[in-house]
């Protein structure tokens, strides 16, 4: 009796074609004897909030079919198909990389689920030969966000996280573990491995590794806030400017679509003249968490203010006269809940913060003709009506937002990287040095030292 050929199924966006592609399909190839590639459709990849995608389709088929792996090439355009098409095209095999270890377990029923070991590091002649340039990323700190990073990270082409850097040997090698990237515990030698630098570290060592990568050549991406000090912040883009490279803060919702389409409509004129802005956002969070425990640089407005604050500095700018905080501490002087009132030529504005109080959590945003306002999570903008003196008009607004975020501000990043808006008018270096400027003002007003 004829032996079944063993029928094996794979699928990618394959952007940007490199080793890591090719890697895997000359693998998946030798799981069996006949392979089936799906490559992803502009529509599919919008629609699971894949970025930046730079080749067309008809070219990212053509340089799959260059490889010579794909006994037969298809499209993926919808959500499920992979379901579907185990069946229709008699797969005894799906693949795909370690990346996406778990995700594709449902079609295990239906056949086997391997998972191939992704490719680290996608060699630089790989990349000498691509006329797009892959920015290979490498990260600066081992915690949560920075795992958030590289899961977001994945679905913005054109990037590849290539490593961890923490000062602990133990700590970068069981994070770079878990991601299947490269740990790193001496800095020339990380520095050496990167294009650019995004920076996930406690809040005190931004100043430092910022300055230090930036040395280095390399663009620099730092969760937020950036710095603690206004000159801080200064000195650091003036070094940026002078070096040619792009130095950006990361507050994800500057860079969320829907945050975007919000300021528009607030700046359209449709509710008139902007005359009150109130930004509130509240988490209890456990007080034994870091947050809530260090005393230097913990508390709800180093936390949360960066977020709230963003509003209103980009509705009202950095020309306040007056700024005043009122915090509620807990026992270890940390503030619990902290509301910044500040009084505008044009306008006033209150951002409240809070993680030991919890409160409606609402952007507001008030002018001469009507009114905008964004429920929570508004800091992660997905829906806000206009409302006017006309109680039966209201203006509804809705737009995506995927996955965790984050992918906007790389996507964003990536742009600027490659000589498009360089002045980052999402969060401009204007405000993120006021946002410095707030915070410095805020823990003298706490009578907490900011170490230099
Ligand atoms: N890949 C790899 N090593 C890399 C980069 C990618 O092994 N350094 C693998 C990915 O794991 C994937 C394939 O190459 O199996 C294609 O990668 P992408 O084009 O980035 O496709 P992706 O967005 O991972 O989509 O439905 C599509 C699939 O979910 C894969």
């Amino acid at each position: 009796m004829e032996k079944k050929i063993t029928r094996v199924i794979t699928y990618g966006t394959f952007d940007l074609f490199h080793e890591g592609h090719y890697r895997l399909l000359r693998r998946a190839k030798a799981l069996g004897d006949y392979l089936v590639v799906g490559v992803t459709t502009e529509t599919y990849d919008k629609a699971r909030g894949k970025l930046c995608v730079v080749d067309s389709l008809m070219t990212r088929i053509e340089n799959v079919k260059k490889t010579g792996f794909a006994d037969e090439i298809i499209v993926e355009e919808t959500q499920g198909q992979k379901f579907n098409d185990v069946k229709k095209y008699d797969i005894d095999i799906f693949t795909v990389g370690s990346d996406w270890t778990g995700c594709f377990d449902y079609l295990k029923d239906y056949c086997e689920v391997v998972y191939l070991e992704r490719t680290k590091n996608i060699s630089s002649t790989m990349l000498r030969e691509q006329k797009q340039h892959i920015q290979r990323i490498g990260i600066i700190g081992t915690g949560r966000i920075a795992g958030r990073f590289i899961e977001e990270a994945k679905l913005v082409s054109g990037v590849s996280v290539q490593g961890a850097y923490n000062p602990r040997a133990e700590s970068a090698e069981k994070f770079a573990d878990k991601w299947k990237i490269d740990a790193y515990s001496d800095m020339e030698n990380f520095f050496s491995a990167v294009d650019v630098v995004y920076i996930a570290s406690p809040h005190e060592t931004h100043y430092g590794y910022i300055k230090a990568a930036l040395g280095q050549g390399k663009h620099v991406i730092c969760e937020k806030p950036m710095v603690l000090q206004k000159a801080q912040a200064e000195e650091l883009f003036g070094y940026a400017k002078e070096r040619g490279l792009v130095l950006l803060e990361g507050i994800k919702t500057a860079y969320c679509p829907g945050f975007t389409k919000l300021l528009g409509i607030a700046c359209s004129g449709i509710i008139g003249s902007i005359r009150n802005v109130e930004a509130c956002f509240t988490k209890l969070e456990n007080p034994e968490s870091r947050e809530l425990t260090d005393r230097t640089y913990g508390g709800s407005f180093t936390e949360l203010g960066s977020y709230c604050m963003l509003p209103v500095l980009k509705l009202f700018g950095k020309g306040y006269e007056r700024l005043q905080f009122d915090t509620i501490r807990g026992e270890n002087g940390l503030d619990l809940f902290t509301k910044v009132s500040l009084r505008y030529p044009s306008g006033v504005a209150t951002a409240t913060c809070g993680l030991g109080v919890k409160s409606e959590s609402r952007l507001l945003v008030a002018g001469t003709k009507g009114y905008i306002v964004a429920e929570a999570p508004w800091w992660k903008t997905t829906y806000f009506e206009v409302h006017y003196e006309d109680s039966g008009r209201v203006d509804k607004y809705s737009e995506g937002f995927l996955g965790d975020g984050l992918r906007y501000e790389i996507s964003d990043f990536l742009s600027m990287l490659s000589g498009g808006s360089d002045n980052g008018f999402k969060l401009t270096r204007g405000e993120s040095a006021a946002l410095a400027g707030i915070m410095e003002e805020f823990l003298k007003a706490e009578g907490r030292q900011v170490c230099d």
